[in-house]
């Protein structure tokens, strides 16, 4: 268990409000200024679609259009923190709902630091962004070695997401100041940091990515035992950082790669263990660990092997695959 110095995570640390509605923008810009209170842009999003939502997850993806442009908005409830506990008990109004024998419900009007709602912005927004978050029914699809040479790499080649934002990262344009730790060697180095998935408030969800300076890495299927150091380099300095910054031990964490992942610049995930981030599941996630294990059996093993992943109904990979007969 956690303690709770470690479940909570420091105010200096703490992520700052979404600064701009441009994300992923034709001029690679990274981001603003660094006052943390913005103006509010979503003030002038008009909503045309739910492209999904869930009352048990709290979540709404939105579709949209900001200033005329495309644009998905993500809201979520945030997590209750144990360490705002007292002040929520006291800072709070009560609205009694029902009372029965030893039963009661109210509806808790908390402060409104309490009432946060972390909201992701990605604007102007692709198509391929939209289909993203659209819910959909996904399909398992088998992948050679071959089919990845003749369906897979030419497709993503053409169709993938931009990667500006990693580019921004690496070239500390957008999140410097979100790092948490670098080696900078241009061969085996990589930049550990939050994933904006995580409010980093608390542990309990901790999630960050280790992305690789190297640029020509595109996924898991061009790793071959050439990239041993690096790999083992991320796996080992991105534990240690991670106990030094949350005080969270490698027996707590999930470190993975995601085949298909949706950017194809190499970076590793690091969740912690029993959070059910999106995408941890066995059809997605391959365990770092057991990447290194399987470049040392087989130096080729990702070239050659048959790899599995799901794919929504309307990605055009999917499409591919069909048209190949390959499904
Ligand atoms: P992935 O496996 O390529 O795709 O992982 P996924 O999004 O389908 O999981 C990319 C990871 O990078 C995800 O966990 C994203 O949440 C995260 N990510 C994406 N963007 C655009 C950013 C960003 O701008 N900043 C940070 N810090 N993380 C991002």
């Amino acid at each position: 268990m956690a303690d709770s110095a470690a479940k909570r995570v420091g105010a200096d640390e703490s992520t700052q409000r979404v600064k701009r509605a441009k994300a992923d923008n034709e001029n690679g810009g990274g981001e603003g200024a660094k006052d943390p209170e913005c103006e509010n842009v979503l003030s002038e999003f008009k909503t045309s679609t739910v492209l999904s939502d869930s009352a048990r997850e709290k979540t709404m993806f939105l579709h949209g259009k900001l200033a005329d442009q495309e644009a998905v908005v993500i809201l979520e409830k945030t997590p209750i923190r144990e360490d705002s506990l007292a002040e929520l008990f006291t800072g709070s109004r009560l609205k009694l709902e029902m009372r029965n024998d030893i039963y009661s419900t109210y509806r808790l009007q908390a402060p409104p630091q309490f009432n946060e709602i972390k909201t992701t912005v990605v604007c102007p927004a692709t198509e391929k962004h939209l289909k993203k978050y659209q819910r959909q029914e996904s399909f398992l699809v088998e992948e050679t070695g071959e089919d990845y040479q003749s369906i897979t790499s030419p497709y993503i080649q053409k169709q993938s997401f931009s990667v500006q934002w990693v580019y921004n990262i690496l070239e500390k344009k957008a999140e410097a100041e979100r790092i948490v730790y670098e080696d900078p060697d241009p061969e085996a180095g990589f930049v550990l940091l939050p994933d904006f998935k995580w409010d980093q408030k608390q542990v309990d969800d901790l999630y960050l990515i280790a992305i690789v300076h190297q640029r020509d890495i595109r996924s898991l299927r061009d790793l071959t035992s050439e990239h041993l150091p690096l790999l083992q380099n991320i796996f080992q300095k991105g534990k240690e950082a991670i106990l030094q910054r949350y005080n969270l031990p490698a027996s707590k964490l999930r470190v993975y790669l995601h085949y298909q992942p949706s950017y194809y610049h190499l970076h590793v995930h690091f969740t912690k263990l029993g959070y059910e981030a999106p995408g941890c599941g066995v059809e997605r996630a391959h365990l770092l660990a057991d990447v290194i294990q399987n470049l040392q059996s087989d130096p080729q093993y990702y070239k050659t092997r048959t790899l599995y992943f799901p794919l929504r109904a309307d990605d055009g990979l999917l499409g591919k695959f069909k048209e190949a007969g390959r499904l």
